[in-house]
């Protein structure tokens, strides 16, 4: 039997693959098992300069695994919210903690709790045949793993709800066009798609790139002041990355730079 995550690793990039493809990579214990090992090794390897997740198979991820939640003996319920605590929780706590720019490579369908997984990302790029359900309430759930708070700073209330509430398919141009998610590739393209992220991350100013997104992510909480002040703490960071110096004397001395991501 096959792993139900894969993980490889291209020029210090982490590839972290989603390999339930005859359940379109819906996530079962085992998988949020082992997908949280997985980070938490890509997240240890030294020198790591960015994380692409992707699914395999015709599918990014349908959420949860419903056949584990298959109906119990009279009087007996799930408490879901034990299940999220235990696995959604820490699953989109880790993927926003990583240190460096997380890349969603969607391969196609994303369902529940699967499209909360991909806006997790920093940047979000979904083959044109993808679409985004939130699925939840054909099931009689709402919007959870931090759906229904990335969704609303992404697309604004109306289209979330609108989305959350009807559980209609949206397709991944549409996706673009309202703001959820960064570009569309061929299907075709989605192999050349993925060398060309790694070879841009493996030589991306990836501290710098992930402050940004970091600075962007913190923006809703704060007012201008605070923001301004965490520009100015992570800047003052950066100003002392070897990137910086690098970047700098690659502009005077007219190069191209070579940033090592520290
Ligand atoms: O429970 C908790 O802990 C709370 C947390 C909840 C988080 C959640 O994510 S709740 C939402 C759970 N997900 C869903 O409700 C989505 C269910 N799937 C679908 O609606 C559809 O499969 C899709 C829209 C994703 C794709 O449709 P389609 O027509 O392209 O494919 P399909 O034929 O429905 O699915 C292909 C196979 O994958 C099929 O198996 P089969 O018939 O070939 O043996 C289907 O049963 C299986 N599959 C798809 N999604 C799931 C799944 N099996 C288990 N769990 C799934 N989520």
């Amino acid at each position: 039997m096959s792993a139900p995550v894969l993980l490889s690793f291209a020029r210090d990039v982490a590839v972290i693959t989603l390999n339930r493809p005859d359940r379109l990579n819906a996530l079962n214990e085992a998988m949020h098992v082992e997908l949280r090992a997985c980070l938490d090794q890509a997240a240890a390897h030294p020198g790591l300069r960015g994380v692409i997740l992707t699914g395999a198979g015709r599918g990014f991820c349908a959420g949860q695994d419903l056949s584990e939640r298959a109906p119990l003996p009279a009087g007996q319920k799930y408490d879901l919210a034990a299940t999220i605590r235990a696995n959604y929780v820490p699953l989109i706590l880790k993927l926003k903690a990583l240190k460096v720019p997380l890349v969603c490579l969607v391969n196609g369908v994303a369902a529940g709790a699967g499209v909360s997984l991909a806006l997790c990302a920093d940047m979000v790029i979904a083959t044109r045949s993808a679409k985004f359900v939130l699925a939840f309430a054909r099931i009689g759930l709402m919007p959870d793993a931090g759906a229904s708070w990335m969704l609303p700073q992404l697309i604004g209330t109306a289209r979330a709800k609108g989305l959350a509430m009807r559980a209609e398919p949206l397709g991944a141009e549409r996706a673009r066009d309202w703001g959820l998610i960064w570009s569309v590739i061929e299907d075709e393209a989605l192999g050349e798609e993925q060398t060309r992220l790694i070879d841009w991350l493996a030589s991306a100013p990836s501290l710098a790139l992930k402050s940004a997104c970091t600075a962007i992510d913190a923006a809703p909480g704060r007012d201008l002041a605070a923001q301004l002040e965490l520009e100015a703490e992570l800047q003052q960071a950066l100003g002392w990355s070897d990137d910086y110096s690098e970047g700098v004397a690659a502009f005077r001395e007219k190069r191209d730079p070579a940033f090592k991501g520290q």
